[in-house]
């Protein structure tokens, strides 16, 4: 990475705590931006403190995707950030929106970096505690107020008092004070509010004049509610922050929460009704559930509330216990329900399901109304049928990315899997079939083996045609070293791909492993470590060099594959 010019010159300037103020005074507002960055990069909480405080922008921006090799922010830097922000809601701040969607959470962070679950409960406390600040903020104006007040009656008794004893005696030192506190007072106050008044000011004007804006409602309401700093984020709550969140999206005061993308885990279904009644209606992209007793009839229920923010997007919902069961009263109706809930998510482009059982019901689930570009189906045991459907719904021709990892495909399914990539083919660029059970024609034995056998070789003229993919993963299938040399040379003749995660060849692992081993076994099994890997990652190497593909990046391993990283 080449810095410029700026970036070291503001690395120097943020270096030394010290310097900070003499060069905060009359630093440009052009700069703010680069010694901010300067200050999050080499890790000077107290410079992104004192930036922020005095932040001359409208908006300020952290998160958001980060470069391969950049840092995320580190947690004391953003927690002086949010510090500095309430301490400047009193001053001369010029900040409205502070955005700090995309920061990366606890768990995808390295490092001591903020996101996720502290950065959730961190910005709640942060709400509450400037409600709390603003209250004191104004009892302290009215005392102010109250003070200026009885100064100003003084004084004029005084100077009544001094018509009524005229000439009688010269006043003494101690009035001497009394315009000059007054004028201190009015001077200071006039300084500090000035700038939030004239925004008001503007508001109000622009609103009487009825100018076409599209924020204008949004205005109107932050002039009755008194909001100066909108801050909007990634929330995740689960049961122990919950309660926080509540409060923090009820409280009315100075900064105001707004959610880009919710995740919750392990709440209930009238909690989570409760949290969504509080959001904000537009700024809501993504909702995503985990381990939520929700059922079928529980999520029905949710979804006349999530169709209520029109910017919805995204819905994702893993182990949510969304097992169907059609010797239980109710369940049709209940999945009628959910169908139709569904259908009312007008921009719905993601959906992501993880472990529901509902085999032959995906047509039920898919009913939506504009076709989808994400679709991932995990552990969802897909029937033949459900497959069909897929591969000759609406959704089959605008699939960008497809997941159906865990899914246990056989040579039926397998025709709808190569039925779908050739609709797919000029748009997906992610798929996913790991541990779907995928052989190569090796596997000996049974004749059922045998036609299962075929699975590899059916599927690759398939993926070859997928003129955009760029990452494929195929982990935990049971494949032979000669399966993986095939798939890999049709790997390399597709210029668009840039990652593969290729299965351990059946050749790799410690003998003993049965004939037709799942992927779980697959999984556990005890690989041949050192030697046998290695020499399959050289033979695979040795294709790619042979090639020339040194873009394409090959891995077996599972904690190192990140489709997201492939820009
Ligand atoms: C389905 O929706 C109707 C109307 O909203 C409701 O009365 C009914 O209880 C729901 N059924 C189930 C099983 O959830
Ligand atoms: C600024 C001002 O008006 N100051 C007045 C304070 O009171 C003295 C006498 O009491 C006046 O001489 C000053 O003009």
């Amino acid at each position: 990475m080449v810095l410029s010019l700026v970036s070291l010159c503001a690395r120097e300037v943020v270096s030394d705590h010290s310097s900070s103020p003499c060069w905060l005074r009359c630093v440009p507002r052009e700069l703010f931006r680069p010694l901010l960055e300067a200050a999050f990069t080499s890790c000077r909480p107290l410079a992104v403190g004192e930036l922020a405080q005095r932040w001359p922008e409208r908006t300020l921006r952290i998160g958001g995707r980060r470069k391969r090799g950049q840092t995320a922010p580190n947690r004391l830097c953003i927690q002086a950030l949010l510090l500095a922000v309430v301490r400047g809601l009193s001053d001369q701040c010029a900040l409205q929106v502070l955005d700090l969607c995309g920061l990366p959470g606890d768990d995808g962070g390295m490092g001591d970096s903020m996101g996720g679950w502290s950065l959730t409960v961190a910005l709640c406390s942060m709400v509450v505690q400037a409600r709390a600040a603003g209250q004191r903020a104004q009892r302290k104006d009215r005392e102010r107020e109250r003070k200026r007040f009885s100064a100003l009656e003084r004084q004029k008794d005084l100077k009544r008092e001094r018509g009524q004893l005229k000439r009688e005696k010269e006043p003494n030192g101690d009035e001497a004070s009394n315009d000059t506190l007054v004028g201190v007072l009015g001077e200071e106050e006039l300084i500090k509010g000035v700038r939030r008044r004239m925004e008001i000011q503007r508001k109000k004007e622009s609103a009487l004049t009825g100018v076409a804006d599209t924020t204008k409602e949004n205005e109107e309401n932050d002039l009755r509610s008194n909001v100066l700093v909108h801050v909007r984020a990634d929330l995740f709550v689960n049961a122990r922050s919950w309660e926080r969140v509540h409060m923090a999206l009820s409280t009315s005061g100075p900064l105001k929460l707004q959610c880009r993308y919710l995740r919750v885990e392990e709440i209930s279904v009238s909690i989570i009704k409760s949290l969504l009644d509080l959001l904000p209606r537009q700024g809501l992209l993504g909702i995503d559930v985990r381990y939520s007793s929700l059922r079928v009839a529980g999520l029905a229920e949710l979804l006349p509330l999530l169709s209520t923010f029109p910017a919805l997007n995204s819905l994702r919902l893993h182990y949510c216990n969304l097992n169907f069961r059609r010797v239980h009263p109710g369940q049709e109706e209940a999945l009628k329900n959910l169908s139709q809930g569904l259908a009312q998510l007008h921009e719905l482009q993601s959906l992501s399901l993880t472990a529901l059982h509902l085999p032959g019901q995906l047509r039920a689930l898919l009913s939506l109304p504009k076709p989808l570009e994400i679709l991932e189906l995990l552990y969802l045991s897909l029937s033949p049928a459900d497959l069909a459907y897929l591969s000759c719904s609406h959704h089959a021709s605008t699939l960008q990315q497809l997941d159906l990892s865990e899914n246990h495909l056989n040579e039926n399914t397998l025709l709808s899997i190569c039925r779908l990539l050739s609709q797919a083919s000029s748009s997906m660029q992610h798929l996913s079939l790991s541990g779907c059970g995928l052989t190569d024609t090796l596997l000996g034995g049974c004749q059922a083996l045998r036609t299962l056998a075929l699975a590899l070789n059916l599927l690759l003229p398939s993926l070859g045609g997928c003129q955009v993919l760029r990452t494929l993963a195929l982990a935990l299938n049971p494949v032979s070293m000669a399966g993986l040399m095939e798939l890999v040379r049709m790997a390399v003749r597709m210029p668009s791909l840039r990652q593969l995660l290729y299965p351990n060849p059946l050749e790799d692992y410690q003998p003993g492993l049965p004939d037709l081993p799942s992927s779980s076994q697959l999984l556990d099994w005890p690989l041949d470590e050192a030697t046998a890997i290695s020499r399959t990652s050289n033979q695979l190497s040795q294709v790619l060099i042979e090639s020339r593909r040194s873009d394409l990046f090959l891995t077996c391993d599972l904690l190192n594959y990140d489709k997201d990283s492939v820009e």
